[in-house]
């Protein structure tokens, strides 16, 4: 049997409601501000700036706090070029094939397409790995719990941390994408989740005119 323990929560940091007020508008302004971009300048980040951010991630609730995660961070351009390589077949595929009509219209304001030289561009390539199981000291399987749902939380607080950071990303999802585990050699717990691309913008780099929901539309209050 293992024996909870308990420290005081000393880093909660409690404000005046004005603050709060503040704050929440703050955080609103600077998260709004962030978008996607398709297009990536070659420009170099500072590996200790990604490192941070992964810390950030680590963070996230998760069940158990078994931290189901792995982040895999390529900057090698030959590593990369197999990964473009890669996902473009299969994009290809889902473009011309795979994919129904009804999904491509969906696509249809964002331009997108089965061509995606951002994964050699970009400095960086995060791949994110969602572990079903773990392993104990002894090498004994430990079950995880809410996998997707922990490592989409930890997706998020990394994109967030990015954004924060000055850094622009683009949540990629090649579908299938089992050739992340063959390319960058990850075990058989571990099954890609997303590929992050991150880097600074290319120059004058636009963006799909888009909206998001109003608050009326995205909740609901039951009081
Ligand atoms: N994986 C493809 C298609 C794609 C699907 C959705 I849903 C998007 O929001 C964007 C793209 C691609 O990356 O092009």
């Amino acid at each position: 049997m293992y024996e909870a323990r308990f420290v005081p929560h000393s880093a909660f940091q409690e404000y005046p409601e004005g603050v709060m007020r503040e704050r929440a508008a703050a955080f609103y302004a600077e998260i709004r501000r962030r978008r996607t971009v398709r297009d990536f300048s070659d420009r170099p980040v500072s590996r200790d700036i990604i490192e941070t951010c992964l810390l950030a991630a680590g963070t996230a609730p998760n069940g158990a706090n078994l931290q189901p995660w792995h982040f895999v961070v390529v900057s090698d351009p030959a590593v990369k070029q197999r990964i473009r390589a890669a996902a473009e077949l299969e994009e290809r595929e889902f473009y011309h094939h795979r994919a129904p009509q009804e999904w491509l219209d969906a696509l249809g304001p964002l331009g997108t397409d089965e061509h995606k030289p951002f994964l050699e561009t970009a400095p960086y390539l995060i791949a994110i790995f969602a572990q079903s199981y773990g392993f104990l000291p002894d090498g004994r399987k430990v079950k995880h719990y809410y996998v997707s749902e922990s490592v989409g939380i930890a997706t998020g607080f990394l994109i967030a941390a990015l954004h924060h950071a000055g850094l622009a990303t683009l949540t990629h999802t090649p579908s299938p994408m089992g050739f992340l585990n063959e390319i960058l050699g990850r075990p058989e717990n571990e099954r890609p989740y997303l590929l992050l691309v991150v880097g600074y913008p290319a120059e004058n780099v636009q963006v799909p005119a888009i909206t998001k929901k109003p608050l009326a539309e995205i909740a609901t209050f039951v009081d």
